[in-house]
């Protein structure tokens, strides 16, 4: 994010509220390496930070007022009053920035008020966690502004709350996580069940490879049904199986754990997809820091076959993108994020990039898709002020 887009969104700030913002702060959208659905059942997950931000510029109030306002929405400044936020009561995107709000409160922490004005880059609806920027940005804001000292793992959890309970999105912590303490050239292995988190090196220019971001266009919301039901039918396996979460089924105890489900055809294949996707992360893991790093590809593809068949959650555009990029030659592939549209990753030879996007572009023309949108992703930096 450039000095440049920080000026001109206080400039905004100043022209709506008529006063200079107290300051500026940037939040990531992010791609996610590997380690799909395995965040809600406590699991490993291995995302890194997009360039593209949710900037926020934020001033405090101390009479109750919530005054909202952005840049990538119709409409003017929204105000609301901070002791009548209440959750599932807002349909808008106004509901993500106001969770926070409420979220900070009901964990007791006296924020009396704000004037925001938000501005993102992250493409919304595209599987880049468009939703957990704009949360962690006005987080972060007011952890500076009122003092909350906070650290990043804690501003994610309240960030989590406001998607679960005010905004009414059954998300697990993954994205927040993300937006909140990924690292500039570090992908992050995080475990979901106490947020420990490794930064791994991930410089992909320095071996002669490219990750490509493929978002196909296809919208998908999580407040619809399908990533609930699927949040369902893992909470489901955990119970039939005795344990707290999936995360505690052993990769090789998985087989007696599915003969165990006996004919729940529907909680054996989620079960065998979290079980063998945590096994997934950790193989990168460990491929990633022997310095192996091409090895990582034949995984991810393993993994976008999992979410295909045992998961369901991939679509046609998503198995085009990794069709085509693994017939001309991508070292792997895979769909990105909850699912059901939005964004598949692509890992290539930096000399194969061209043909691959090629390749990707023709194939959705010829299915009649609408065109996608490919950029190349190198990990960025997390949530941080910026002015
Ligand atoms: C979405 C959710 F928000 C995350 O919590 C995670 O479950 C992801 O889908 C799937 O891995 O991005």
């Amino acid at each position: 994010m450039s000095v440049d887009t920080a000026a001109a969104v206080a400039e905004r700030f100043r022209e709506l509220y008529g006063a200079e913002p107290e300051g500026v702060w940037a939040a990531p959208g992010r791609v996610n390496l590997i380690g799909e659905h395995t965040d809600y059942n406590d699991g490993f997950v291995m995302p890194f930070a997009l360039p593209h931000t949710a900037v926020a510029a934020v001033s405090r109030r101390t009479d109750g007022a919530l005054r909202l306002h952005s840049a990538d929405v119709e409409g003017g400044v929204v105000e609301l009053r901070v002791e009548k936020l209440e959750p599932e009561s807002d349909r808008n995107w106004t509901a993500y920035p106001s969770g926070v709000l409420w979220a900070l409160r009901q964990a007791g922490h006296a924020v009396t008020g704000a004037d925001i004005h938000l501005a993102s880059t992250v493409p919304a609806g595209a599987g880049l966690s468009s939703s957990a920027a704009l949360e962690v940005v006005v987080a972060l804001a007011l952890n500076d502004l009122y003092d909350l000292g906070l650290k990043g793992w804690q501003l994610a959890r309240l960030c989590q709350r406001a998607e679960n309970v005010y905004v009414g999105a059954p998300v697990g912590i993954m994205d927040q996580t993300a937006s909140a303490c990924c690292e500039a050239g570090h992908a992050l292995f995080l475990d979901t069940r106490d947020l420990s988190q490794k930064q791994i090196p991930f410089d992909l220019a320095a071996e002669g490879m490219r990750l490509l971001v493929v978002d196909t266009q296809v919208k998908h919301s999580h407040s619809e049904g399908e990533y609930g039901k699927r949040r369902a039918g893992c909470e489901k396996g955990a119970a039939l199986l005795g344990v707290d979460a999936l995360r505690d089924v052993a990769y090789d105890e998985l087989d007696a754990a599915l003969d165990r489900l006996g004919d729940d055809e529907e909680v054996r294949r989620l079960v065998r997809h979290v079980v063998t996707e945590d096994q997934r992360v950790e193989q990168v893991v460990a491929l990633l820091e022997s310095g192996d790093t091409r090895a990582i590809g034949p995984v991810l593809t393993a993994g976008h076959a999992s979410l295909r068949d045992d998961f369901r959650i991939s679509c046609p555009e998503l198995d085009l993108v990794v069709d085509t990029a693994l017939a001309d030659g991508a070292l792997g592939a895979r769909m990105t994020g909850g699912g059901f549209g939005g964004s598949a990753i692509v890992l290539a030879e930096a000399s194969d990039v061209e043909t691959v996007t090629k390749s990707v572009e023709e194939a959705f023309a010829a299915a009649g898709f609408t065109a996608p949108r490919v950029f190349e992703a190198v990990p960025a930096a997390g949530a941080r002020r910026v002015r």
